[in-house]
């Protein structure tokens, strides 16, 4: 049976096959991950985790610039990217670490580009950079998605915003356009509950985002962004539909469990209780939880999976460190002409260096 509704419509339930407490809701919409792949998923849910959280000590010790937590979203990225292949395109706003090293994106890049490198960049995976101006990035992947189509290439594009994009006008012009020109598109609405200081309910009177989608006669889901099995189980069944030239949009309930960025400080503005709540959902105690029932979790492997992680994040960001920066890229890349004082700056600067 098939999850997403077959039309627009607005419905205010969302799927879930773990509930918080680990148990399974919905059997039919288990993965077939065998024991190997769940630990497998297990031990990258740590290493993403680790790796974000290695950023506040980066930026705190002058290491790495401003950075975005991704914390509490683990769930919603990674089952999206493993519902789709290696060589379909993703669009990422700002807070999407884990969705960018899923699909690619080697750790050591995205050290470099935090610590203010912009040849962090530069690789090989199929994933847009960072794109910092919120819901502008939706319409960059549907022209994307509808060139594959014309093309009859096979691939498709996901772009991943969050709830403040939902106020954006660009944001509408994406969902109207990519039923109308069948874009090879999902939409991935992560609903983290906030946009910085401002809680979803302030962003909008509607009672869910992905009723957002149903003016632009976008099929549309809810899903529980902090469970690994149906964020995987409706990305899986979005990518098939977007394949088919059928746009589809998802809101991932889930909840941003940092601070807004490592200059932001999110207890002028939410509750201790309220985050406290939000850590009972957290994605990775869920499958924890869920592993330990079936004995496949234990301390000892817990214990493997954080050494792995830390070894990895070490090894990403010493090479990061390690990258030699040449100067003369602030010229040679931000002017199309090197005018005159700015030839005699790029001398001076290599002078002084
Ligand atoms: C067009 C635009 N307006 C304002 C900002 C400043 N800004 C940066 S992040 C942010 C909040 C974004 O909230 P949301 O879309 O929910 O993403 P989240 O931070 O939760 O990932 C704002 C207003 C911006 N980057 N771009
Ligand atoms: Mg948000």
């Amino acid at each position: 049976m098939p999850l997403i509704p077959e039309f627009p419509k607005i419905d205010d339930s969302m799927i879930q096959v773990l509930a918080p407490d680990g148990t399974v809701v919905r059997e039919d919409f288990l993965p077939n991950w065998d024991e190997a792949r769940l630990r497998e998923v297990y031990k990258e849910m740590i290493l993403i985790r680790r790796a974000d959280k290695k950023f506040t000590n980066l930026q705190r010790t002058g290491r790495s610039g401003t950075y975005p937590s991704m914390e509490g979203q683990e769930a919603t990225q990674m089952g999206m990217i493993y519902g789709i292949k290696r060589d379909d395109w993703i669009f990422p706003a700002f807070r999407e670490l884990a969705a960018c090293y899923l699909h690619g994106v080697p750790l050591e890049k995205i050290y470099l580009y935090w610590m203010g490198d912009e040849w962090g960049s530069n690789y090989e995976a199929n994933a847009l950079p960072v794109s910092i101006p919120v819901g502008s990035h939706p319409l960059h992947a549907v022209g994307t998605g509808w060139a594959f189509r014309l093309q009859n290439k096979p691939h498709i594009t996901v772009s991943f915003f969050s709830d403040g994009a939902t106020s954006e006008g660009a944001l509408y012009e994406a969902i109207n356009f990519a039923p109308v020109v069948q874009s090879r598109t999902v939409f991935c609405c992560q609903n983290n509950g906030w946009a910085i200081s401002t809680p979803t309910n302030k962003q909008t009177a509607a009672a869910t985002l992905a009723q957002k989608a149903v003016a632009g006669g976008l099929r549309n889901i809810r899903v529980d962004g902090n469970d690994i099995f149906a964020m995987y189980a409706v990305a899986r069944e979005a990518a098939e539909l977007a394949r088919q030239n059928i746009p589809v949009f998802i809101e991932a309930m889930t909840y941003r469990l940092g601070n807004h960025t490592t200059s932001d400080d999110s207890g002028k503005y939410r509750s201790k209780e309220e985050e406290e709540d939000a850590r009972t959902r957290d994605p990775i105690l869920r499958l924890q939880k869920y592993l330990a029932a079936q004995k496949i979790w234990t301390p000892e492997f817990a214990k493997e999976c954080e050494e792995a992680a830390d070894a990895a994040i070490s090894k990403a960001v010493e090479a990061a460190e390690n990258t030699k920066q040449n100067p003369d890229d602030i010229f040679d890349y931000h002017y199309e002409k090197i005018t005159p004082p700015l030839a005699q700056q790029k001398e001076e600067l290599k002078k002084f260096l």
